[in-house]
């Protein structure tokens, strides 16, 4: 596989299946640029009920996902020998971002290396899961979710359109980098006025040169008003610079 490959363990299969079976993702899947497998510890459960939570020692609110379906779940996957990180998806994490994404996108373009991932339900998981399955752990913001499978989604999600061909527009990847850092510009298509709200005039100049000044200066703009705290790490140009400048200083 050129692209990237995961596995997923998630007491919710069909949420993986319901996404991934949809547009971009599932496009990425069937030219064989993404490949994801999906494995359910209830599957691997031994008792009549197929539990795969219990109540946590000491007391308390809540249910702990229990460690052995998901230890023999991952071992099945692990079974083949493939060189492998293994992620736990839960709020106390280290918090995802593009740069995680990029980082991970270049250990997984590396020839038979996979993410897997453990999507965490319920109030927690046992704590001897972290201790002797995960290399990382992941949280996708200072939120709660019910559980870890949006983050998982969002983790395959970033870094599928990555890859070279999923989105089948290279130039965008390309035009990204550049702007790595910053806000994006806005964006406009026809019609050229809809009720009294017009297209900015240099994007139907047709002057290319101009119009590229224009979306990197609206871009910045956007920047500094919404998300100044980006341009810290953003990657600029002395001219880009000076832009800055010349719109702090139109601010008095
Ligand atoms: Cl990875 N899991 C859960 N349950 N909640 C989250 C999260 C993960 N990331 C942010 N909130």
């Amino acid at each position: 596989m050129m692209g990237a490959g995961f596995d997923i363990i998630t007491i919710f299969p069909e949420i993986f299946h319901a996404y991934l079976g949809e547009s971009i993702l599932n496009r990425a899947i069937q030219k064989g640029l993404l490949d994801v497998n999906v494995r359910n510890p209830r599957d691997f459960t031994t008792d009549k009920h197929r539990t795969v939570d219990d109540y946590p020692y000491g007391g308390g609110s809540g249910m702990v996902m229990k460690i052995e379906p998901i230890h023999r779940a991952v071992n099945t996957v692990k079974s083949d020998g493939i060189e492998r990180l293994t992620v736990l998806l839960t709020p106390q994490g280290v918090t995802y971002n593009q740069e995680k994404a990029e980082a991970l996108s270049a250990y997984l373009s590396a020839e038979k290396r996979r993410l897997l991932l453990i999507c965490g339900r319920y109030e927690g998981i046992d704590e001897r899961v972290r201790d002797s399955l995960v290399d990382e752990e992941i949280s996708i913001g200072d939120y709660v979710l019910t559980g870890g499978e949006l983050a998982a989604l969002v983790i395959i999600d970033s870094i599928a359109r990555l890859i070279p061909g999923v989105l089948g527009d290279e130039e965008s990847i390309k035009e990204e980098s550049f702007t790595w850092g910053i806000l994006d510009y806005p964006h406009y298509t026809r019609p050229p006025e809809f009720k009294g709200m017009k297209v900015p005039d240099v994007l139907l100049s047709g002057n290319h040169g101009e119009v590229s000044k224009w979306r990197r200066r609206e871009a910045i703009r956007r920047t500094l008003k919404r998300r100044p705290d980006l341009l810290k790490k953003a990657k600029l140009t002395e001219e880009d610079n000076a832009i800055i400048n010349e719109l702090c200083s139109n601010e008095k």
